[in-house]
């Protein structure tokens, strides 16, 4: 690890980012709370160990970001990573308790949000999950939605990822992202895609089918002044994909047991995708982390791009 870049912010590069840094290399930034709330391990550390290397084999650097013992972790050696993958009780670390994490010196993962407002201040402009948060289903009761679609609004940051999870109400989570400016990019689809399943039966707002055009399109909202995030969503390959159908009856039994377990806050969406795992008997695991893998190589394509057009 290196020294710590700055004397105020605990904030601490890895080797292999600090130098990708130094040499202007393009860096794909990964999220943590995946790992430690969204998938079992030793699942978790298999799929954080696999998206890593799926970016540096397409010439990209990963920086999976987590906050450890109060410093923010840009980048993580395989040790802390592993060590990371079997802590049990970390925070899950969102815009407003962030930086609590790094006052009270605790440790937590960061969830897109999270991650996308170190991405920026760590200077990576592309990122790549499994699939956001956004408006829950019932949220008219319940007004239960994610903050990462306020930090997609605000924050410059590409975020690739398989859609919105299909626990979600995803036509109401495409309409706050459509409220608050934020582009949906579909990559190769005409169908805005459900995460397990590749079409969630509703059209994407946009579609490019190259990293290039993601990227020229990236600039020419710079070169307009358009700031904040851009999401682009990336089907999950067809062979490991749980038709929507299916998936619609796991489900309305999983959001059932949320509702009799009582349920809310920041659990709930661990406790649903926990819920789906046993449900599936593992399938749902498997197509998470294909997509993910899916994601990393595409936001990779995406980095290089993106530097090829600056240079
Ligand atoms: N993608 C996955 N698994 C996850 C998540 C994304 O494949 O667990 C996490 C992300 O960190 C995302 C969070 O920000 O789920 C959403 O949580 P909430 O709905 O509480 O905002
Ligand atoms: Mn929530």
């Amino acid at each position: 690890m290196t020294k710590p870049s700055s004397p105020l912010l605990p904030i601490e590069y890895s080797v292999e980012v600090a130098a990708a840094k130094a040499r202007g290399a393009p860096v794909v930034a990964l999220e943590s709370t995946i790992i430690t709330h969204g998938m079992p391990y030793p699942g978790n550390l298999d799929m954080a160990r696999s998206v890593e290397a799926i970016i540096r084999d397409q010439g990209a650097v990963p920086a999976t970001i987590a906050v450890i013992h109060g410093v923010l972790h840009i980048g993580l050696d395989d040790t802390t990573l592993e060590a990371l993958a079997r802590t049990q009780g970390a925070m899950k670390l969102s815009r407003a308790d962030l930086a609590f994490a790094l006052a009270e010196r605790r440790t937590g993962a960061t969830t897109v949000a999270a991650t996308m407002i170190a991405a920026a201040r760590a200077g990576i402009s592309v990122f790549a999950t499994g699939g956001i948060g956004g408006v829950h289903r019932g949220a008219e009761q319940s007004f239960d939605i994610s903050a990462d679609l306020d930090e997609l609004a605000r924050t410059g940051v590409i975020v690739v990822c398989a859609g919105a999870k299909a626990i979600l109400d995803i036509p109401k989570t495409l309409e706050v992202l459509e409220t608050r400016g934020v582009p949906v990019v579909t990559y190769d689809s005409e169908d805005f895609p459900a995460f397990w399943s590749r079409d969630s039966g509703i059209k994407s707002p946009l579609m490019l089918n190259s990293p290039a055009a993601i990227a020229n399109f990236q600039r020419m909202r710079e070169l307009l002044g358009v700031d904040g995030g851009m999401l682009v969503a990336n089907p999950v390959p067809e062979e490991s994909e749980i038709p929507r159908e299916e998936m619609e009856i796991y489900i309305a039994r999983a959001l059932d047991n949320a509702a009799s377990d009582g349920i809310s806050g920041k659990a709930v969406t661990p406790y649903l995708l926990d819920n789906l795992y046993h449900m599936t008997e593992g399938r749902s695991l498997d197509t998470n982390i294909a997509l993910v893998e899916n994601n990393a190589r595409l936001a990779a394509e995406i980095a290089v791009a993106l530097a090829a057009s600056k240079a």
